[in-house]
This record gives C-alpha cells, sequence and structure tokens, in this order.
C-alpha cells in the first residue's frame, strides 16, 4: 500500500535512445501446438505456422518465439527435451524448420527458440549415458546415494526436503545407478549439473547449431533453477525452509527456494550466454542475436540478469508484474505502481519489456476482464521499450474451461479433479482462433489436442478483419503508431493514476506529437481534467486509438482539460 501512495504523487520523466531493432520490437510467442494444424491430426505443427506467416506480418511482428519444438516425449508438451538438435516429428522436420525459417526471414520477421536448460528429458541420451555411468557423462546431472532408512533398511531417503514444481520429492531414485537424480520440474525431466563445465560446453554447441541454421535468438526458459546450492564438503544439501504459504507439503510452495533458485552461479551463467552471442555476431556478422529470459523472481534479482553496466546479461529479462500483481480488482494506482516498479530500479541503459500474458498463465482476457483486453494492449504498447504477445490475445481470446477429462497438463494431471483448476495452464493453449469454420480454421481433424473456445464464431482473425471495431483492429493500429510515431520509439516518460480509476501514460519528444493513452480500469464513468496534472500536455489532441467499447472515432478532438470517458473506456490520443 505504501508504494501505491507514492505513486499517486509520482512524476518521473526518462530519455531514451533507440538503437538496435530489438530494443522497440513487438515480439510475438507462438505456442506451435495451438498455431495451426497443417496435416489434420489435431495438432499444430510447422508447416502450420509457415502457412499463417502473412498473419505476423499483417500485425507488423518483429520477431516470434517458439515454445520448443525439439523432439520430446512430451509429457510437459516439449519443455522436456530428448534433443536438442531434432524437431519433434509431429510437428514436422527439419527441413520444414528451414523452409519455415526461411519465409519468415524474407517476412522480415525474425524467429526466436525455446532454450530449456535447466532440464533434459530421461530419454536424452545424455541422461541415458549417466544412468550408466559412461566416461564424459557421469557428472552430466545431480546425483546424491541418499540416505539410510533407519525404519526400513531397503529403502534409500532422498538427499534433502526439496520439492518438484510438479508435486512431491524433487528427487528421484534411479535403480540401475543405485543412486536419486535430482528433478525440479517431473522426474522425467532431470535437472542438468550445471556445475560441470561439460554441460555448458554442451549447451553452447547447442546455440550455435541453431544461430547457424539463422535464428535471431533464444528465450531462456525457467532461468532461476538453472543451478542449486553446492553440496558441504561431507556432500550434504541443505533442507530449504517452510515458507508458511500452504500446508499442503506435496505442493512446491510449501518451501522457500532459497537453495534451489537464483543461485549467483545462475546470473554469471546468462552473462557468459550474452558473451557468447555477443562473439557469434563479431564473427559471423549480421543483426544482434539476442537472449530473453523466463524468471519469476522478486524485482532485485531480476534486474542483476540485465547485468551490471560492465557486463551485460539478457537483453529482455522478462517483466511479468503486470501478470503476477495486477489482476481485474487492480487499480488505477496498482498499474502505475507496476510501471515504476519495474522503470525505478532498472539501469538507465537497459530496456524495458512489458509481458502481460503466455502460455503458463490465464488469458489477458479472463485475467484482467474482457473489457480491459484494449486497454491492457494499449498500455504495454505506449510504454517505453519491446512489448510482447502471446499467439490469441491480438484477438482477444478467453480461457476455455477444460473438463477433468480433456485436462492434459501435468501440472494439473498429477493433482486431482478438486483442485486441477488451480495448477491447470490448458484453459491458455487451446487452439488458435483463425476463422468460423469447423475447429475455427485451426485443423481439420474431428478432435483436436484441446478443445476449442465455443466464442470462435465470433472471436476469430477473420471476423475481426471484417468488424468495423474489434481487438485485432485496435492492435493493428497500436503497432502501426509504435512503428512510424518517433515519440514511442524514444519519447520522454510520465505515467500517473489520475485518481483511482484512471491511468494516464504520456510519451513526448520535442519536435514529434505527444502520444497520451487515457485508461479507465474501472466500470463507471466520469470527468478527468489531464491538464491539472500535466500543463505541458497539448490543450487538444485527436483520438488516434479507441478501444471497441468507445464511441468515439478516429481523429476526434477532444479537450484534455475535460475528458468524460466511457467504463472501461481506454484511448490513445495524439
Ligand atoms: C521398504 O522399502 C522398499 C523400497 O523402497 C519398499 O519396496 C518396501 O515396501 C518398504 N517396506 C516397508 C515395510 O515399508
Ligand atoms: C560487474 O560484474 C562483474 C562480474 O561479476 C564484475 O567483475 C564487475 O566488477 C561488476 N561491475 C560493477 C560496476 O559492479
Ligand atoms: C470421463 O472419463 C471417464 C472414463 O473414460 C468416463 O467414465 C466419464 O463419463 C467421463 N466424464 C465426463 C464428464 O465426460
Ligand atoms: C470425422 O467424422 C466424420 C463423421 O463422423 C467421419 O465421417 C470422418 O471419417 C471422420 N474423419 C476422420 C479423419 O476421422
Ligand atoms: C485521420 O487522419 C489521418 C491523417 O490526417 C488520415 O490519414 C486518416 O484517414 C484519418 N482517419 C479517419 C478515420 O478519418
Ligand atoms: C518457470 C518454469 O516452470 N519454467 C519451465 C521449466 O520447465 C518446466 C518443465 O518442463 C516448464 O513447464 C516450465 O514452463
Ligand atoms: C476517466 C473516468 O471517467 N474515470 C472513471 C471510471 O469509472 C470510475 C467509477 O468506477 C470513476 O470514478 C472514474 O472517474
Ligand atoms: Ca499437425
Ligand atoms: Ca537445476
Amino acid at each position: 500500500m505504501k508504494l501505491l501512495i507514492l505513486v499517486l504523487t509520482l512524476w518521473v520523466p526518462t530519455i531514451y535512445c533507440q538503437s538496435d531493432w530489438w530494443q522497440t520490437g513487438q515480439f510475438y510467442q507462438i505456442y506451435p501446438r495451438s498455431f495451426k494444424d497443417s496435416n489434420g491430426d489435431g495438432i499444430g505443427d510447422l508447416n502450420g505456422i509457415r502457412e499463417k506467416l502473412p498473419h505476423l506480418k499483417d500485425i507488423g511482428i518483429t520477431a516470434a518465439w517458439l515454445s520448443p519444438i525439439y523432439k520430446s516425449p512430451m509429457k510437459d508438451f516439449g519443455y522436456d527435451i530428448a534433443d536438442f538438435k531434432a524437431i519433434q516429428p509431429e510437428y514436422g522436420t527439419m527441413a520444414d524448420f528451414e523452409a519455415l525459417l526461411k519465409r519468415a526471414n524474407e517476412l522480415g520477421i525474425k524467429l526466436i527458440m525455446d532454450l530449456v536448460p535447466n532440464h533434459t528429458s530421461d530419454l536424452h541420451e545424455w541422461f541415458q549415458k549417466s544412468v550408466n555411468r559412461v566416461k564424459g557423462y557421469e557428472d552430466f546431472y545431480v546425483w546424491h546415494d541418499g540416505y539410510p532408512d533407519p525404519k526400513n533398511s531397503s529403502n534409500r531417503l532422498p538427499p534433502s526436503n526439496w520439492l518438484s514444481t510438479f508435486r512431491g520429492s524433487a528427487w528421484k531414485w534411479n535403480t540401475k545407478r543405485q543412486q536419486f537424480y535430482l528433478h525440479q520440474y517431473l522426474a522425467e525431466q532431470p535437472d542438468l549439473n550445471y556445475r560441470n563445465p561439460l554441460v555448458i560446453e554442451a549447451m553452447e554447441d547447442v546455440l550455435t547449431f541453431w544461430l547457424d541454421k539463422g535464428v535471431a535468438g533464444f528465450r531462456v526458459d525457467s532461468v532461476p533453477t538453472v543451478f542449486e546450492v553446492q553440496a558441504d564438503s561431507k556432500g550434504k544439501y541443505p533442507d530449504e525452509p517452510k515458507s508458511g504459504f500452504t500446508d499442503d507439503p506435496e505442493n512446491s510452495a510449501y518451501l522457500k527456494h532459497i537453495y534451489t533458485q537464483d543461485q549467483p552461479e545462475t546470473t554469471e551463467l546468462v552473462y557468459r550466454t550474452r558473451a557468447f552471442l555477443d562473439e557469434y555476431q563479431r564473427k559471423h556478422g549480421g543483426d544482434t542475436r539476442i537472449i530473453l529470459t523466463e524468471i519469476y523472481s522478486p524485482i532485485d534479482v531480476i534486474m542483476q540478469y540485465y547485468g551490471n553496466g560492465t557486463i551485460n546479461g539478457a537483453h529482455i529479462p522478462f517483466n511479468f508484474n503486470f501478470i503476477t500483481k495486477v489482476n481485474k480488482d487492480s487499480k488505477a494506482p496498482d498499474y502505475a505502481a507496476i510501471i515504476s516498479l519495474w522503470m525505478d530500479n532498472m539501469p538507465k541503459q537497459y530496456t524495458a519489456n512489458w509481458v502481460i500474458g503466455n502460455h503458463d498463465n490465464r488469458r489477458v482476457g479472463s485475467r484482467y476482464g474482457p473489457e480491459r483486453i484494449d486497454a491492457m494492449n494499449m498500455l504495454v504498447m505506449v510504454l517505453p521499450g519491446a512489448s510482447v504477445t502471446y499467439n490469441g490475445e491480438e484477438i482477444g481470446m478467453l480461457d476455455v474451461d477444460i473438463s477433468w477429462n480433456d485436462t492434459v497438463d501435468p501440472a494439473a494431471c498429477n493433482s486431482n479433479p478438486q483442485i486441477y483448476q488451480q495448477f491447470t495452464r490448458d484453459p491458455a493453449r487451446t487452439p488458435f482462433q483463425w476463422d468460423d469454420s469447423k475447429n475455427a480454421g485451426f485443423s481439420t481433424a474431428n478432435k483436436t489436442w484441446l478443445p476449442i473456445h465455443p466464442n470462435y464464431k465470433q472471436v476469430n482473425v477473420k471476423a475481426e478483419q471484417a468488424a468495423a471495431r474489434s481487438h485485432l483492429k485496435v492492435y493493428k493500429d497500436l503497432v502501426q503508431l509504435r512503428k512510424t510515431s518517433k515519440t514511442l520509439q524514444r519519447g520522454e516518460l510520465k505515467y500517473k493514476a489520475l485518481n483511482d480509476n484512471v491511468l494516464a501514460v504520456q510519451r513526448s519528444l520535442s519536435g514529434s506529437n505527444t502520444i497520451l493513452l487515457l485508461m479507465n480500469v474501472s466500470d463507471k464513468s466520469q470527468a478527468v481534467n489531464v491538464q491539472q496534472w500535466s500543463p505541458t500536455t497539448p490543450s487538444s489532441m485527436k483520438v488516434r486509438i479507441a478501444s471497441v467499447q468507445s464511441k468515439r472515432n478516429a481523429n476526434e478532438t477532444l479537450k484534455v482539460s475535460s475528458i468524460i470517458l466511457d467504463p472501461y473506456e481506454s484511448l490513445v490520443l495524439e
């Protein structure tokens, strides 16, 4: 609360200089399994993505990152990798990937691979070699004898109390090797041992493989869990303390992850990876290859991943704060607090970024409410830096209510029919809605891997292209404005919660038009006086983009000293 009150009185001007392609880039996450099925098996694939690249071009995407497409037993839908250098057969072949990359590049769209360094599949040849103690692979994973069980001489107890994200102990006994191995996720996802230099070399070899094919960089999954604390001189791993958040001892939130997350070695590894990519560019030329990191950690920890001014790390350490700290009930000061949380902590030489959705969280329209879809897209595109869209958010797709029988996400399947709803990520992963034909144009199959949202006849790309007003049109106008407005690219930022319900975000640049976002996050209307808080704002401005519920027309002129916003109305003025 203290933070919120402070923000109400906040007024921070900052200057941004635009330089490299990614800094004001429009990033787009493709969930390949749900984007487009080209061969009628009910599962999205690479040829499907290639077929739909014109959509990305149409909405103005700079770079798309693909959730994992590597060969995988699909226990966690690709986040369990069996071969970092092969394509999952149901998604296509390496030739299909090369064709996709070629076509994307022809259209001026860069592709980014999802790298999952925290673990491999248990079917990966590295794990099989490690189980069998093949020379060079003995220490590729985190192995431990565990301890004798005083109550049962034929049983062994795990090395520590650490818990898997997907419930239960993070240690699993391997009968072949007669040792426990660590798995911070599923038992089929053994953690790699990054204290072994051979592992780091093996991963750098993987980076080179994909860079040589021509990808523009990597989104690095689950960064905080890469390193665990080192065992002490007696080989003992410390237990983690209880968090007090839950009484359920199987739930990963039962413990405070002080030994299994955010170890200092992890930031060092990100710096090393950055140096590796920079070096690749020096040797091979071309545009900057970038790293985007997935880190849900406290702000001071996330900021370390950017670098410290001397050494650089991730170009884009994902900013998930709008996801984790703002919801349907949030007030305008809560939004302002999220902006300052990032802008006040980020070292000035780095580039901000804003993420409002992904495959691990509920849909934007379901989390913030369907009325705020345009407002949220406006917010992340008017703020400085890179903005990230999860596929489907440009048309305002909503969560699908999925029965226990249809549930496939391991995070939910590892629980039970009573509580799975709180763990499942399936509702935000359903097939993309292209048109009003069978399966929303996603697939010709009789059954798709996850059900299609029943609203697909109204909510789809084709219908929204044709409509006079739609989320898609708002989205396209926003991207267009970002591409053409110098102010949005490098203007100064000012923002303020004008009252509990209205957030104002202003970007201004001398010699270029001022851009002002007004966002009524509530369900009632009332007049605001913009000039009262910002005397330098032009006294009259034109409507550039209006949310779908707005009655205003483009180019309508408004006096900013007296604007009445309708419920949930959001406007971008110029
Ligand atoms: C002792 O441990 C073994 C191996 O884990 C197990 O199969 C067995 O059921 C246990 N015996 C008892 C009495 O719990
Ligand atoms: C940044 O980090 C590097 C490596 O950890 C260290 O050598 C350097 O002194 C740090 N620089 C600053 C300004 O803190
Ligand atoms: C779920 O699946 C079980 C077993 O296949 C079946 O008996 C049950 O009727 C199904 N429930 C629903 C709601 O479809
Ligand atoms: C889909 O269902 C229809 C009607 O039941 C059937 O005729 C057709 O063969 C099915 N197609 C496939 C690919 O299974
Ligand atoms: C708004 O004005 C711009 C530039 O003056 C013009 O290109 C555009 O067509 C106008 N839009 C509408 C809907 O009138
Ligand atoms: C934060 C997180 O859980 N990241 C990924 C790490 O790996 C698991 C298991 O494969 C994925 O489900 C997560 O998305
Ligand atoms: C600008 C504007 O009209 N904001 C209003 C949004 O709705 C709330 C009521 O919930 C009003 O108090 C705001 O003034
Ligand atoms: Ca397919
Ligand atoms: Ca790890």
